[in-house]
C-alpha cells in the first residue's frame, strides 16, 4: 500500500497527521512616505506604523537629503537607521523596526524633521 508522505506510522497503528506548511510570509506594501522642498518636508511628518512594516521614503525633490535616526552619532545611542545622501528621485527603504519611537532628520537640512512611531498594532496611521 503506498502511503502518503506527511503521515507517520507510530507503533499503535496511529496515523498521525503531519502539517507541513510551507510558511511564505509576504512581508506587507511599504508605508510611503514622500520628502518634499517645502514644510513639513517629510508627508506624512509623524506616522504610526506596524512593527516590521517595510517603510519607504521617496524623494522627488531636486536635492539630496538623509533619513537619519536622531540618535546616530550621539555617543550612547543606538543609531536605528541612517540612509545617507538619497539622491533625487532616489527611494530608501527600511526592512521595518521593532516597536518604539524613533524622531530623526536630514543631516543635510536639519529643519527637516520627521517621527515614526512603530507599534506592535497591525494598522497604519497618518498623524
Ligand atoms: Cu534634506
Amino acid at each position: 500500500m503506498k502511503r502518503m508522505r506527511p503521515f507517520i506510522e507510530l507503533s499503535g497503528g496511529l496515523l498521525v497527521g503531519i502539517l507541513i506548511a510551507s510558511v511564505t510570509v509576504a512581508s506587507p506594501p511599504p508605508f510611503r512616505i514622500t520628502i518634499e522642498g517645502w514644510a513639513p518636508y517629510f508627508s506624512p511628518k509623524s506616522a504610526v506604523v506596524p512593527m516590521y512594516t517595510p517603510i519607504r521614503w521617496e524623494n522627488p525633490t531636486a536635492t539630496h537629503h538623509t533619513i537619519t535616526h536622531d540618535n546616530c552619532g550621539k555617543p550612547n545611542g543606538a543609531c536605528a537607521f541612517d540612509s545617507g545622501p538619497v539622491p533625487p528621485d532616489g527611494v530608501y527603504e527600511l526592512p521595518g523596526l521593532e516597536p518604539g519611537e524613533y524622531p530623526y532628520h536630514c543631516t543635510l537640512h536639519p529643519i527637516m524633521r520627521g517621527i515614526l512611531v512603530v507599534t506592535k498594532g497591525t494598522m497604519a496611521t497618518k498623524i
